[in-house]
């Protein structure tokens, strides 16, 4: 079952499930599937022999390896598909101009940068709307996740970053790293279109003399910088700043969706999903339990929503096969839910442990007057400062742009921290939901690990932080949200070693929730790769 793909064969079924994803789009259609190309909705299945839940990278991936084996497969998605243009010609909204594109059922924009000099002029009011981008509030932490077909992909920044072997191996210590790495992880950057910067336009363009200007600061501190690959087409960024294409990165797009250039899981994974022929995606439809038939079927209760959240069908959907893609907390609230409620009784006590926010913590330094950082600048981040192998206070900081169109003389980063701090989800009878035990505290140590090297950083340039961007009363690290929710369902812990659930069989985790709460470098890359080596293993041995 490894998949044997020539790029002919690829580029086919890219192309025909590209061609049913615009054709459901604009034919207003809820599933998709290669007849939607036809503009003829599939027909409502309810039965599927695999269903995997969600369809961001751990999902997509699942959803094209069971394609491509012939298995009929659904995917539900409680997200829409993006990709019908709305009243401005455009299918996502821009961060300087949000609507109710912006975010998922919100009345006012979450922005992770929630002011400027103080002044609360970023948060927009927005009418509640399935947009593409939430952000989910527990007591000490909010996790920013994608809503929608692609999940994760349709909002992030696209930074496409292998760990390092040695600690990789340090939180999958059970796991072939030799086959990651000569196997998996270069599948997983092929299949996702990883590309790299032109080094030559990087040092030339306006677009990244934030980068720059960051770069400079973290040399002047002896401290090594790197460039990081990414999946926004940087041939179609260049035409962007030459004014051949239409600006998108270069447009303030990024955390709302980006209307071009960027290579998200509906154009990639999805699309030869979609070509496949095996593969169908419902959207907007939210799986809420799972429970076992006494003939060892999977029995899913799911809600179909309409565009104002409204609850319009409760249907149910039964499979031999399940993959949980719903990512870390999608996948981890189920299963939590399905053990604490009897549902799934026999899965065991690590399912919603060792959870962790990758050590996020983001910051900005104020550069002197003559170090600008541009009015104009590219959404996409390029470059790291690596401090890692620093084994008494390991960082790698992302070097985050602030596009907002003037000069700002501001140095934006998200760190990434070894914070060994891990949490736990709890179901909560009284209220029925699911919630996070991470605690400020558990914060406060990430925030000493980036303030350590930022401290550094400002002390060999005589800069300063800045405490205006994160909301009053006034704070320079903003440790209340993450971007990179990682764990709940720990791989060789609630699953064996290739992601099978403990105490079930045909029934498996695919996505972020296996990652032991911190991979040291931006996640989306491991979580693919992970997923490519479980649904190799699964689909030669399971099937
Ligand atoms: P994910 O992509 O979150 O997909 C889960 C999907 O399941 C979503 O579409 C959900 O709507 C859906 N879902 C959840 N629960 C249900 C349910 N019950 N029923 C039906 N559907 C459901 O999961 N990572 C990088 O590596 N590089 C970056 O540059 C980067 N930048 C980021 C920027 C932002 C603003 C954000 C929010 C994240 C960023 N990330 C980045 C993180 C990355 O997107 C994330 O790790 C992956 O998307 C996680 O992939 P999963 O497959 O775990």
């Amino acid at each position: 079952m490894t998949a044997k793909l020539t790029q002919h064969q690829l580029t086919r079924r890219q192309i025909l499930g590209m061609i049913a994803l615009q054709t459901a789009a604009t034919a207003g259609l809820t599933r998709i599937g290669l007849q939607s190309a036809q503009a003829v909705e599939p027909a409502a299945v309810t039965t599927a022999t695999a269903i995997v839940v969600g369809s961001g990278y751990g999902g997509a991936v699942a959803a094209l390896r069971l394609g491509q084996a012939g298995i009929t497969t659904v995917v539900l998605e409680m997200g829409r598909l993006w990709n019908t243009p709305g009243a401005d010609g455009k299918i996502f909204c821009n961060t300087a101009n949000p609507d109710q594109r912006s975010m998922w059922f919100k009345t006012r924009t979450e922005a992770p940068l929630a002011s400027f000099l103080w002044l609360d002029v970023v948060n927009k009011d927005i009418t509640p709307y399935p947009g593409a981008l939430d952000r989910v509030h527990y007591d000490s932490m909010s996790v920013y996740v994608g809503r929608g077909v692609g999940g994760g992909s349709l909002v992030n920044g696209g930074m496409a970053v292998t760990p390092r072997q040695s600690y990789f191996t340090e939180q999958f210590p059970t796991v072939d790293a030799t086959a990651m790495y000569n196997t998996y992880f270069p599948r997983a950057r092929t299949m996702l279109g990883v590309n790299t910067i032109d080094p030559t336009w990087f040092e030339s363009t306006e677009w990244y003399q934030f980068t720059r200007t960051s770069r400079k600061a973290a040399t002047n501190t002896g401290l090594t910088t790197t460039f990081v690959p990414n999946v926004y087409d940087f041939g179609y960024m260049q035409q962007e700043a030459a004014g051949t294409a239409t600006k998108s990165a270069l447009a303030q797009e990024v955390i709302y969706g980006n209307n071009y250039g960027k290579k998200s899981l509906d154009k990639t994974y999805l699309a030869s999903a979609l070509g496949t022929g095996k593969v169908t995606i419902h959207t907007m439809e939210k799986v809420k339990a799972v429970t076992r038939a006494s003939d060892g079927s999977y029995v899913l209760t799911v809600d179909r929503i309409d565009d104002t959240g409204t609850v319009v069908e409760t249907k149910q959907y039964s499979c031999t096969y399940l993959f949980l893609g719903g990512g870390s907390l999608g996948t981890t609230e189920l299963l939590v839910r399905a053990r604490d409620t009897g549902t799934l009784p026999a899965l065991n006590s690590s399912v919603g442990a060792g959870w962790g926010p990758n050590g996020n913590t983001m910051l900005g330094r104020a550069n002197h007057i003559w170090d600008t950082t541009g009015a104009n600048q590219s959404t996409m981040p390029v470059m790291g400062i690596d401090d890692w192998a620093n084994t008494d206070n390991p960082v790698f900081a992302e070097i985050a742009p602030l596009p907002i169109g003037f000069e700002t003389w501001v140095s934006l980063y998200l760190a990434i921290t070894k914070n060994p701090q891990r949490a736990s989800f709890t179901y909560d009878s009284a209220s029925g939901t699911v919630k996070l035990g991470w605690t400020a505290a558990q914060s406060a140590v990430s925030v000493a690990m980036a303030k350590k090297l930022f401290d550094r950083i400002n002390s060999a340039n005589a800069t300063i932080y800045r405490s205006d961007l994160f909301g009053t009363p006034s704070k320079v690290f903003a440790d209340d949200f993450c971007y990179h929710p990682l764990g709940g369902c720990v791989l060789g812990n609630a699953t064996d070693n290739y992601g099978r659930v403990k105490g079930y069989s045909k029934l498996y985790v695919t996505d972020g929730s296996l990652v032991p709460g911190n991979i040291g470098v931006n996640p989306f890359v491991t979580i693919t790769a992970l997923a490519e080596r479980t649904l190799e293993r699964v689909l030669a041995e399971d099937f």
